[in-house]
């Protein structure tokens, strides 16, 4: 069979070191797994497109690579958006591929025409506010050039989406030169560095220096960077909570969270010191809250690709795992003698009001899961009060990732993204979700998925039969008197049992099943459920709550 666009892509893809497609099929994307079946890339078929796209994303975050997505028009591509968004927001390197229906029959009532012609849905539009770089493919001539500038866009952090109609997916493209990727390009400015440089070096004459850093240093993969700058300016670091696993959470020089789920460490420290050194993050309400009177009176310098949303010392970098490598080597040689480090063992949970209702209670079963989860193991956290708690209080192991999708908050996003991870890791590492009800009935059903392909995935459910968050809101803010957000129970273990039969799935009421129930999860080789019961009532580790509540008690 002649070379087609379809084989030309799948091999770039290859090319690219991707080695899984995930997506929905679909008439207008079938060509593209025609392709895949005689290619090393295999494609895996989600439950959903928004899952299909967080696969992509958790899959990228893991490998700080490329994740590629493929879906086909219409509906398919329609459900795209949220993950794409996600990414987007985030700075996640995704490739969507987007059928489109055949160019012949464009603004002449294609179904699921989305060309912009004839008052269509315009696909170029709707994808270029959630992409770095979207184009429409008219011709097979056009196509390699398209994915040489979506692949260059994605790699400066986002998803790059090209809409190929079905008959330009089907074309010939014989006697083109193999796909051949330009090289990554470094940016850095230059004097801005020369400026942050001679904040840390007057910073260090007087105090301390405080690192925060953010989920730049992840994507740029300069974890190790980032210890040894820490080391050479002698400076405690704490982390935004989408990059908690930026850091060793067991390091003597860990301080915490910053902003809104943060610890009492990290302002204590900040209080004292010197200098704030912002590292590969913007700052973003959810890493700042608390601390922007602290952050006022402070010298703050920066280091990322985009500058903090609040005025600092700033310099441009692409690429962290460059630049903080040469920071370090520059202040390694001229290291002062360290300081006592506060113990990272004594981090101090933000203190809630006592919960007595149902089930187990956010800290303790928080603190059961970190304890079990083995060196290695990827974490991703959902949305929600589940979220909140889980990013206060996990200790995140060593060597994995843990990542929460506050680009957009959405729902559900941690099922298909540890899904992605899962394949990308081939084992034998392990990954953890853990989510709230609520986010399960969005996207839990891509379990399917997992169990479909045996991926070495926890799924850990924490049930309170609510939206608990806005019930806390409800409670909160609205006086208490009514509740939309409280559900009949369900039997979410249960019912996932029944589904699944060869499925491992657990259902645990009290504390004192958790650790067993949790080590049989954790000791399959393939997928395995959880759900715990919680109480809806229970108010997580989120400052904005539990000043709230402060403020009520004050003023009855
Ligand atoms: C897609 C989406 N829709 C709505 C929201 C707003 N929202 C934030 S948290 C939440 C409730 C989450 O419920 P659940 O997943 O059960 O977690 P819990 O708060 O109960 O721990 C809602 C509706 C959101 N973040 N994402």
């Amino acid at each position: 069979m002649p070379d087609r666009v379809a084989d030309y892509l799948v091999r770039a893809v290859s090319t690219l070191g991707v080695r899984h497609i995930f997506g929905v099929d679909g008439a207008n994307i079938e060509d593209l797994y025609d392709a895949l079946f005689d290619s090393e890339v295999t494609g895996v078929v989600a439950k959903h497109e928004f899952s299909a796209a967080t696969m992509a994303d958790g899959y990228a975050r893991v490998t700080a690579g490329l994740g590629v997505v493929a879906a086909t028009s219409g509906g398919g591509a329609m459900n795209l958006v949220a993950g794409l968004a996600e990414s987007y927001a985030s700075r996640v390197p995704v490739l969507a591929l987007v059928g489109q229906p055949p160019t012949a029959l464009e603004g002449r009532g294609a179904f699921q025409d989305s060309s912009g012609r004839a008052g269509s849905i315009d696909a170029v539009r709707l994808f270029g506010s959630v992409s770095r770089y979207c184009a429409r493919v008219e011709t097979a001539a056009q196509l390699p050039d398209s994915v040489v500038r979506a692949v260059a866009a994605a790699r400066r952090g986002g998803p790059a989406v090209l809409l190929l109609p079905k008959d330009v997916q089907q074309a010939g493209l014989d006697a083109v030169p193999p796909f051949r990727m330009p090289p990554r390009s470094y940016r850095r400015d230059a004097s801005g560095l020369t400026a942050v440089r001679a904040a840390l070096t007057a910073a260090r004459s007087t105090g301390k220096i405080v690192i925060i850093a953010g989920d730049q240093v992840a994507r740029d993969d300069a974890r190790n960077e980032l210890a040894r700058l820490a080391t050479a300016l002698d400076a405690t670091v704490g982390v935004a909570p989408d990059a908690k696993d930026v850091y060793d959470n067991f390091d003597a020089g860990f301080c915490g969270v910053a902003g809104s789920m943060g610890h009492p460490e990290l302002t204590a420290d900040l209080r004292s010191a010197a200098l704030c050194l912002v590292i590969g993050t913007r700052l973003p309400v959810t890493a700042r809250a608390g601390l922007d009177d602290l952050l006022a009176d402070l010298t703050v310098a920066s280091v990322g690709i985009a500058p903090p949303y609040r005025s600092t010392i700033h310099a441009t970098s692409t690429d962290l795992s460059i630049t903080l490598g040469e920071l370090a080597d520059e202040f390694r040689s001229t290291a002062m003698e360290s300081h006592a480090a506060p113990d990272a063992s004594a981090l101090t949970p933000l203190q809630v009001p006592t919960a007595d209702g149902p089930g187990l209670r956010y800290r303790e079963l928080v603190e059961t899961i970190g304890a079990a989860l083995p060196e290695g193991t990827d974490v991703f956290a959902d949305a929600g009060n589940t979220g909140a708690a889980v990013v206060h209080h996990l200790r995140v192991p060593r060597g994995g990732r843990f990542v929460v999708a506050l680009g957009m908050g959405g729902m559900g996003y941690a099922f298909g993204a540890g899904i992605g991870a899962a394949f990308a890791r081939h084992g034998p590492g392990r990954t953890v979700v853990i989510a709230g009800d609520g986010a399960f009935y969005m996207h839990g059903m891509e379990v399917h998925t997992a169990v479909e392909h045996q991926l070495p995935i926890t799924f850990v459910v924490l049930n309170n039969n609510a939206h608990a968050m806005c019930v806390t809101r409800e409670q909160l803010y609205y006086r208490d008197r009514y509740s939309f957000n409280r559900f009949r129970p369900a039997f979410l273990g249960d019912g996932i049992a029944a589904m699944f039969p060869d499925l491992p799935a657990y259902t645990v009421r009290t504390p004192a099943e958790l650790a067993e129930a949790l080590g049989r999860c954790l000791a399959t080789a393939g997928p395995s459920f959880l759900a715990i019961d919680c109480d809806p009532d229970e108010i997580p580790p989120f400052t904005p709550f539990l000043t709230t509540l402060e403020n009520s008690r004050r003023t009855p």
